[in-house]
């Protein structure tokens, strides 16, 4: 089981981006045998980052530094008004194109944007071709999304960067899987967000689904794909108050090297984080169908 990986080995991600960027990493397809070896030394890497009872959730602290986040959230602020579209519970920037039921009507991403793409692309090696899609989301301490999976056009890996407020995202099985019996422990007051994070291992040692659920700090970058991509909605409660020690990740995020990006605190018997400001967040996906012309669908 790959949970719980709090000590194993080199969890500098740093190296993983650092090699391999040659060309030919650009698609797996296309590895040769000394590329599909360092091929592998980065999936050895990444599954260092593997959190919970999943091997497809994957949380990297300190993805970017303070400085790019401050570069990203500049430029981010610096897109004209008319670039937001206000939703119910949030704002958004869509940025490479309109994505379509028959896929990808596209854009190319602005050179800050696909500085930040091309670096988890070449790092995760999870994409089999470079990110063409990003939603940026804007949540106000109050704000969350809805539990919902994302749309078939998207090739199922995403790649969440997190900046500004930290927050906890839910996990719950698709309501064609919920086979957990377990109950999710009580609510510790009526503001605070309390999802399990616990995964049963059956008789047959397969894994019932179960709801969990991650903790993500600014600067980190959390990749889910498969299971956690199909068989799980996810979603953030839209309250200022997240509870985060049931999180899959709370050690990892909550590092002594980390701290200062969350603010923990206690109330009654749970550890909580506060959303005292905006958070941000790049959803970055690709979309394999890309049509130059509309008309061409
Ligand atoms: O803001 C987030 O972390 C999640 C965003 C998301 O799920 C989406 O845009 O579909």
């Amino acid at each position: 089981m790959a949970g719980n990986v709090i000590n194993k080995g080199d969890r500098d991600f740093a190296p993983v981006l650092d090699e391999n960027l040659s060309p030919k990493m650009k698609s797996p397809t296309i590895l040769s045998s000394s590329a599909s070896k360092t091929g592998m030394e980065r999936k050895e890497k990444l599954n260092n980052f593997i959190v919970g009872d999943l091997p497809t959730l994957i949380y990297i602290p300190d993805f970017i530094t303070d400085s790019e986040q401050a570069q990203l959230l500049n430029n981010i602020y610096q897109a004209p008004v008319s670039k937001w579209k206000s939703l119910k519970n949030r704002r958004l920037q869509n940025w490479g194109g309109v994505v379509h039921e028959k896929g990808l009507l596209p854009q190319d991403l602005p050179p800050w944007l696909a500085k930040i793409t091309e670096r988890i692309y070449e790092g995760s090696g999870l994409f089999p071709s470079a990110i063409n899609h990003v939603l940026i989301n804007e949540y106000l301490p109050n704000q969350g999304i809805m539990p919902h999976q994302d749309g078939p056009a998207y090739y199922p890996v995403v790649a969440i960067l997190s900046l500004g407020s930290p927050v906890v995202m839910d996990f719950t099985p698709h309501p064609r899987l919920q086979s957990c019996k377990r109950t999710l422990k009580e609510n510790v007051g009526d503001k605070i967000s309390n999802r399990g994070a616990v995964a049963i291992e059956a008789n047959d040692g397969s894994y019932n689904h179960c709801p969990f659920s991650v903790l993500l700090i600014p600067r980190s970058l959390l990749i889910f794909k498969d299971d956690a991509y199909s068989d799980y909605l996810h979603g953030i409660e839209d309250c200022e108050v997240h509870r985060c020690d049931q999180a899959v990740n709370e050690i990892e995020a909550l590092s002594v090297s980390r701290s200062g990006q969350a603010e923990v605190m206690r109330s009654d018997n749970a550890k909580i984080v506060s959303r005292t400001v905006n958070r941000i967040s790049l959803t970055c996906r690709l979309v394999l169908n890309v049509h130059k012309n509309l008309f061409k669908f």
